[in-house]
């Protein structure tokens, strides 16, 4: 059964205003704002039972906030990750110390070029990692992340993305067979055997829920997938993520949970 006990954020810094972005529409994130947010998702994980490893911001790295896409992180070890987008490549350098901490040498394993995989491709369903094939995540990438799964006990297989950045942008597991589906999703072979949640397309966004330990965190303004994840029988926590929206990223991006 999964449980997690650890989680690793990191402030984000003025610089946020800066991330890539696919939304410009939706404005630039506001600071302030983004920051009240971030302390709010870190009140939500608290209630979890996690401690939590609270990183300062880097305004070297705009995107940095989203920690969860230069490392993956197993039951059997941590692999750092070698994110596609130039300007988040150097993230794999700031977050390893970091996974140090709580890994010895022998558990940590690394995604080397000509291989690119960013950690928002990878979801976990128990020892079976789904992993997305994107504009950041390559073939190679995902050769080398299948065998050191392999080498560890664990596996995994690969979904070819169409439309979205990252494979959970689309796709997340909520434990227990549950799995929010959205999208290019919702009809895809790999989750057929899974009870799927169909997220309305006017609520895709929403479709980016974490689950930790028991409780569901859903971001805000996304009713219909409260009310799904609540029939379910989850706890849930809503909080903001609408700053972070703004530059791509959601609920799951802002954590690494283990
Ligand atoms: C990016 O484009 O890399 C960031 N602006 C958003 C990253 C979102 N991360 C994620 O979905 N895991």
């Amino acid at each position: 059964m999964t449980r997690f006990n650890h989680v690793i954020v990191r402030r984000p810094g003025r610089s946020l205003a800066e991330g890539i972005t696919s939304a410009s529409e939706l404005g630039r994130p506001i600071y302030e704002r983004a920051l009240e947010e971030h302390r709010d998702y870190v009140h939500a994980l608290e209630r979890c039972g996690v401690d939590i490893t609270i990183l300062s911001a880097l305004e070297a790295y705009p995107d940095s906030c989203f920690v969860e896409d230069p490392a993956v992180i197993t039951r059997c070890g941590a692999i750092i990750t070698n994110p596609g987008a130039p300007s988040r490549n150097g993230e794999k350098a700031e977050i390893e110390p970091v996974i140090r901490r709580f890994f010895s040498d022998d558990q940590i394993a690394r995604i080397e070029a000509p291989g690119t995989l960013e950690g928002g491709d990878v979801m976990m369903v128990g020892d079976h990692f789904f992993v997305g094939r994107s504009a950041r995540t390559n073939e190679e990438g995902i050769r080398q992340f299948l065998d050191i799964l392999n080498s560890w006990g664990l596996e995994g297989s690969e979904v070819p993305l169409r439309h979205v950045l990252h494979l959970k942008t689309g796709v997340n597991y909520i434990e227990d067979g549950n799995m929010l589906v959205s999208g290019e999703f919702i009809n895809h072979s790999a989750f057929a055997c899974y009870n799927k949640i169909v997220v309305p397309d006017e609520e895709a966004y929403g479709a980016n829920c974490i689950w930790v330990n028991g409780t569901v965190i859903v971001a805000k303004g996304y009713p219909a997938v409260l009310r799904a994840v609540q029939e379910l029988g989850y706890e849930t926590i809503v909080v903001d993520t609408s700053e972070f929206r703004k530059v791509d990223g959601g609920l799951s991006c802002l954590s690494l949970r283990f």
